[in-house]
Formats: structure tokens, C-alpha cells, sequence
């Protein structure tokens, strides 16, 4: 059985978790050994493709347009890309299902709809200590736009789970959705 391309795409705020779910997802579908997994960590992103944007709404949009364009690409060549950018725009979200799609891959949106007060509350890299101190603009969640997600295949919120039970509860919903 030849397997369709599938792009699994995490959005939501800054410490939501999405990072962390991705890896533990790459890890579980690679340990299944079934497909070729690509992880599109979003530091390496920033770093490499996208070096060079910050986070205006244009540069925001370019940067998930080639997150999307490339796990696209990844999709028509029947492997798995895992993204998990913020992607704060709903349009945006939009674009990079229809690429997907018109590719012959599936398409999941996965909504990491951790609430901002747990995400500010983890605040690993102090963004938001420092976004409400006026040292930082343009923070999401604080003084820039998240358009919620009407269309998520899955939401999760890690507010109460492990980052195991979260990538179960990805895993499940591949399960069911049949795609592994
Ligand atoms: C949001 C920011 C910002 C601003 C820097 N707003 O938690 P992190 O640190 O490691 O992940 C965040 C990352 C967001 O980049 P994305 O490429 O995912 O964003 S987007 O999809 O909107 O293009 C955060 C850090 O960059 N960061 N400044 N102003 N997050």
C-alpha cells in the first residue's frame, strides 16, 4: 500500500507546547518506521530558511507561506512534514491547507490552545515578562493578533498533560482520521 503525503501542522501561542509535541510526534512516527518523517523545528526555520524576518504581519505571512510551501513539497513526495509556527493568521493557516491539499497530501490543523495565562505562566524564554514590561512589542497573545482556529482537526490544550499524553492523544487522532 503506498502511502498519501501528510502535512501535520501545530499552531498556537508562544509556550503552548507546540514544539515539544512535534518532536515527541516525529519521535513516535519515526519509531513506527513506517514513513519518512520531516520535523520543521521552528528555530532552525527562523535560522535557515526564513533568516532574516522578524514578526510584522508581512514577514509573519512570509514565513509560514515557505513553512507551508515546503512541507507541501515534502507532502507531494508521500512524506510526513511536521511544522509548528505560531501562524497567527487564519488566512495563512488557509493557504498552507489548500497548498497541501492541491499537492495530493493530506492536511491536519492541530490547534495548541494552551490559554495565554498557562503559556505567560511557563514563559521559558521570558518573552512575555518582557513584551508586558515594554521591552518587547509585537508579542502574540499580548499586543499582537492570534485568530483562534475555527477549522482545527484537533485541539490540545496542555494546560493538565504530559507532553506524552498530549502526542497520544496526535496519535489517536491519526489513528482515526486512518493515517497511521
Ligand atoms: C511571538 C516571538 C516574538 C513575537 C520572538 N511574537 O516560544 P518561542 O519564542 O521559542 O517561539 C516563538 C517564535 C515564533 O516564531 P514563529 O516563526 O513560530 O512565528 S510566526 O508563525 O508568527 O511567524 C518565540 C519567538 O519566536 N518570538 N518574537 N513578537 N513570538
Amino acid at each position: 500500500r503506498r502511502h498519501r503525503g501528510l502535512v501535520i501542522f501545530l499552531t498556537g501561542l508562544s509556550g503552548s507546547g507546540k514544539s515539544t509535541i512535534a518532536r515527541g510526534l516525529a519521535d513516535a512516527l519515526r519509531e513506527q518506521g513506517e514513513r519518512t518523517i520531516t520535523l520543521l523545528d521552528g528555530d532552525v526555520i527562523r535560522r535557515e530558511l526564513s533568516a532574516g524576518l522578524g514578526f510584522s504581519k508581512a514577514d509573519r505571512d512570509a514565513n509560514v507561506r515557505r513553512i507551508s510551501w515546503v512541507a507541501a513539497e515534502i507532502g507531494r513526495h508521500r512524506g510526513v512534514a511536521i511544522c509548528c509556527p505560531i501562524a497567527p493568521y487564519a488566512r495563512a493557516r488557509a493557504t498552507a491547507r489548500e497548498m497541501a491539499l492541491a499537492t495530493g497530501a493530506g492536511f491536519l490543523l492541530i490547534h495548541v490552545a494552551t490559554p495565554l495565562e498557562v503559556c505567560e505562566r511557563r514563559d521559558r524564554k521570558g518573552l512575555y515578562a518582557r513584551a508586558r514590561a515594554g521591552l518587547l512589542t509585537g508579542m502574540t497573545g499580548v499586543d499582537d493578533p492570534y485568530e483562534e482556529p475555527t477549522d482545527a482537526d484537533l485541539v490540545v490544550d496542555t494546560t493538565d498533560l504530559s507532553v506524552d499524553e498530549a502526542v497520544q492523544l496526535v496519535l489517536h487522532q491519526l489513528g482515526e482520521t486512518g493515517w497511521v
